[in-house]
């Protein structure tokens, strides 16, 4: 065994230095050209690394000591053949202003600490800091770079006003739990409140459009920004796939028209949507993954059968629920989806009227189209979007036959469904449409 004295090289032009960090402490195992203290002088900080590898055994500088050139640093316990190594060489002296500090506007776009390369440190250069930048070790730097932690933002703890490690942990943590933000992520968020900086986008373009003509802004209201921040989660945080078919309601629409006529006294209208919510009771009984909803590494399965459907509103998108639909008729769900939409596009739908659904459609059926992408509305994993129906020539092995055909849009949740299960809870649903009867096998 023997032990080495690590002294501090050759510091340039510093003649005397403050330890401002203790790196390393007795016990620990060290490699050569490891920092082991930082130290700073009015102008800079830099590291001091070992020129050999081994064990620490004693510790002979504090923090808050003045050092220089030839000081003693610590006692190391020299691994097997260490003590043949080249002590580091006083050509490699301080730089004044190393890139790994050089370009502070680099930490300003966030990249995952995998994708982080390890800087190229001289191994014996320490590294000094810029005038006028934080406080911070060169390891420290090079850790919040890694990061993507703007420096200048983050309030410091250390010696001397210095940012630590520990500094950067906890405001990473904070940046993670939404307490706080970056100075960036403010500049990027558009008057729409989306986002982009926490998916590492660049910023939203900020534009003056009275550059290019009149203009009248409006206030979005309670209802679409509401929608909007969960439509914009629910698209994001969601794997979508959406499958399109079509399919044969030919023989349903004749029995609707003509049960509307019996009914016209009574006052009682179906619509498509009626039947629809039916239908997709008896798919997500076939296929209960599509009634399901994620919780952790579980998947809850629903035996309840609350429909949630979409609704144009003046103030915007609402979802009022049709719950227990299993267990209602069809002029029961016609009356109940009337009132419910009446409700809110009058603004009085309640929590609990938009809330429980364990499958939404959404219909355009009564405006036009034809296939869209419907966004699932969380935490369901699936969604129907359904367009105007069009009489279509459908070839029947012989001739073609006018049919009315149905488009449907399914968009599901690619975490839970797949595609082979997508399509055949198309197939099944048109199956159903194209023949009621079959909701009651
Ligand atoms: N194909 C052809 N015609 C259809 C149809 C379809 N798939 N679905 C409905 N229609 C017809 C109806 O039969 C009705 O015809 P009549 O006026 O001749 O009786 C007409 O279109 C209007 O129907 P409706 O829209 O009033 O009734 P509905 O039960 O189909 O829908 C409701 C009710 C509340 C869902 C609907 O009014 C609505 O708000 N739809 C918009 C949903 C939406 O915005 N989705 C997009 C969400 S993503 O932004």
């Amino acid at each position: 065994m023997s032990l080495i004295e690590i002294k501090v090289p050759d510091i340039g032009d510093f003649a005397e230095v403050t330890v401002i960090e203790l790196m390393v402490k007795p016990g620990d195992t060290i490699k050569a050209e490891q920092s082991l203290i930082t130290v700073e002088s009015d102008k800079a900080s830099m590291e001091i690394p070992s020129s050999h590898a081994g064990v620490v055994k004693e510790i002979k500088v504090a923090l808050g000591d003045k050092v220089k050139e030839g000081s003693l640093v610590l006692l190391l316990e020299a691994a097997d053949g260490a003590v043949q190594a080249t002590a580091p060489s006083p050509a490699a002296a301080p730089a004044a202003a190393a890139p790994a500090v050089a370009a502070p506007a680099a930490v300003a776009a966030p990249a995952p600490v995998s994708a982080a390369p390890a800087a190229a440190e001289p191994a014996h250069n320490p590294t000094a800091s810029a005038i006028g930048l934080p406080h911070a070790s060169p390891s420290v730097r090079k850790f919040a770079r890694e990061l993507g932690v703007p420096l200048a933002e983050v309030k410091s703890s250390g010696l001397k006003g210095r940012i630590t490690d520990v500094d950067i942990r906890s405001f990473t943590r904070s940046v993670m739990s939404g307490a706080t933000q970056t100075a960036a992520a403010a500049q990027a968020k558009p008057a729409g409140g989306n986002d982009g900086a926490g998916l590492g986008l660049i910023p939203w373009p900020q534009v003056d459009f009275t550059k290019f003509g009149p203009v009248e802004r409006k206030d979005r209201s309670r209802i679409k920004k509401i929608s909007a921040a969960n439509l914009h989660r629910n698209w994001v945080m969601i794997p979508h796939v959406t499958n399109h078919d079509d399919c044969d309601i030919t023989d349903l629409e004749a029995f609707r028209v003509a049960t509307n006529k019996e009914n016209e006294k009574a006052g009682i209208k179906v619509t498509m949507l009626a039947f629809l919510i039916k239908a997709c009771v008896a798919a997500l009984k076939k296929f209960p993954e599509f009634n399901a909803s994620i919780d952790g590494d579980q998947l809850v399965l629903k035996q309840y059968f609350h429909i949630g459907f979409a609704a144009d509103t003046p103030n915007g998108l609402m979802v009022p629920v049709i719950k227990d639909a299993d267990k209602k008729g069809i002029f029961q769900i016609s009356q109940e989806m009337s009132d419910l939409a009446k409700k809110a596009r009058d603004g009085k739908l309640s929590p609990a009227e938009m809330s429980g659904a364990g499958f939404t459609i959404s219909s355009l059926g009564g405006i036009g189209g034809r296939y869209f992408t419907p966004i699932i509305n969380a935490p369901e994993v699936a969604i129907l979007g359904v367009c105007k129906s069009t009489i279509e020539p459908v070839w029947d092995g012989k001739a073609f036959q006018p049919r009315l055909m149905l488009p449907l849009s399914l968009s599901w949740d690619h975490r839970v469904i797949d595609g082979a299960g997508a399509a055949r809870f198309n197939v099944y649903l048109g199956q159903i449409l194209g023949d009621f009867r079959r909701v009651l096998l």
